[in-house]
């Protein structure tokens, strides 16, 4: 594989998993502040991020190539509340999408037709991320972030499950 190719998907690996430890540290918060049903939200997106990474490590290992894992940076801790924690996500999401867009750019210049075909799945994966962090922000703002429109949606948010 063209080296600036695998640096740059090794790099990708490195921000799924910072995503990973971002909405985990979210989850964690969540919790804190007696959101059972946002942390589970948070926890799962947490297992999604993990999984992103895997895929890319796992068509590394298909390429013949070695995942390179680096250090990852360390998360915020605190958020003000809830909306602030979405706001936070969709700002994260079109920051991952800006950057998968990247990788693409680069495999389109080495002409590395493999990478470009499995990016097409994290380009879709990357449209439904943005429009869930977008609509959980915008019912949360909805019911201005608390009360019981906040204790609704967080009992909704209690059903979302991992599906690899
Ligand atoms: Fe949230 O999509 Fe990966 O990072």
């Amino acid at each position: 594989m063209n080296k600036k190719m695998l640096e740059i998907l090794n790099e990708q690996i490195n921000k799924e998993m910072y995503s990973a430890h971002l909405y985990l540290s979210m989850s964690a918060y969540l919790a804190s502040k007696n959101l059972p049903g946002f942390a589970n939200y948070m926890r799962v997106q947490y297992q999604e991020e993990m999984s992103h990474a895997l895929k890319f490590f796992d068509y590394l290992l298909e390429r013949g190539e070695k995942a390179v894992l680096a250090e990852v940076a360390a998360v915020k801790t605190e958020w003000k509340d809830p909306i602030d924690v979405f706001e936070d996500t969709y700002k994260h999401e079109k920051f991952i999408t800006e950057s998968i867009d990247e990788v693409l750019e680069v495999a389109h210049e080495v002409k590395d037709y493999a990478t470009i075909n499995m990016l097409q799945w994290y380009i879709k994966e990357q449209v439904e991320e943005e429009a869930h962090a977008s609509s959980v922000l915008e019912q949360l703002k909805m019911v201005e972030g608390k009360g019981t429109g906040l204790f609704m949606l967080d009992r909704e948010m209690q059903a979302r499950v991992f599906v690899d």
